[in-house]
């Protein structure tokens, strides 16, 4: 009976320490490190290029911090930040309160639509001055001639809606912040805006 009792707990340990394992080494974006030490180092599990430079997070010194710049040469866009979010959001289609994140109301007011555009940010922790600075293409993205339309960084997978890292200081961190927010067109000046977030979490739906 002893013996039956070993051999079921050397069997229980077995399959348990298997699924460690295993569980150890998901990676899901296979940049090399392992979700769980994503989390640890406040990097996104499903992007390989976290802060979107171009280097992997895996070979990236500083994988939560881009170098991001405002284009001050060429002609003014014709890009306007109407609205610029990062609490108090609201999904106008569902009706209801969103989860905090960022959330843009952009206009084109030229005649015609474009295509190429880009949202770099960073985010500074006005508490431990802690920053992240991330670039992010708007892939499939177009703002038509004339029009407004929002565009959200979440890991909604819907249109308008675009990656965001998870464990960002933003999610992790409950200081208050401030945001700058840089939207590019290719061939015109960058246009900036600047918000700060309260103190507190980023809050979940109501
Ligand atoms: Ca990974
Ligand atoms: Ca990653
Ligand atoms: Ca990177």
């Amino acid at each position: 009976m002893k013996t039956q009792k070993t051999i079921l707990a050397a069997s229980l340990l077995t399959i348990l320490l298997s699924q460690g394992v295993q569980a150890a080494v998901v990676d899901s974006d296979q940049d090399g490190i392992p979700d769980t030490a994503e989390a640890l180092i406040q990097t996104d599990p499903l992007n390989a290029d976290t802060d979107g430079d171009g280097i992997k997070d895996l070979d990236d010194k500083e994988p939560t911090v881009a170098p991001i710049s405002v284009v001050t040469s060429g002609p003014k866009s014709p890009i306007e930040i109407k609205e610029a979010l990062v609490e108090d959001n609201y999904d106008y289609a569902a009706k209801h309160d969103a989860p905090d994140h960022l959330e843009l109301l952009l206009k084109n007011s030229s005649s015609k639509n474009l295509t190429d555009l880009s949202v770099s940010y960073s985010i500074t922790s006005n508490d431990s001055g802690k920053h992240e600075s991330y670039i992010v293409p708007l892939k499939g993205f177009q703002l038509a001639a004339g029009a407004e339309d929002r565009v959200h960084l979440d890991d909604a997978k819907i249109a308008g809606h675009f990656r965001a890292n998870p464990n960002s200081i933003y999610k992790t961190d409950s200081s208050a912040k401030t945001f700058k927010v840089i939207v590019d067109a290719a061939g015109y000046q960058s246009v900036t805006a600047e918000i700060n977030k309260d103190k507190g979490g980023a809050e979940q739906a109501d």
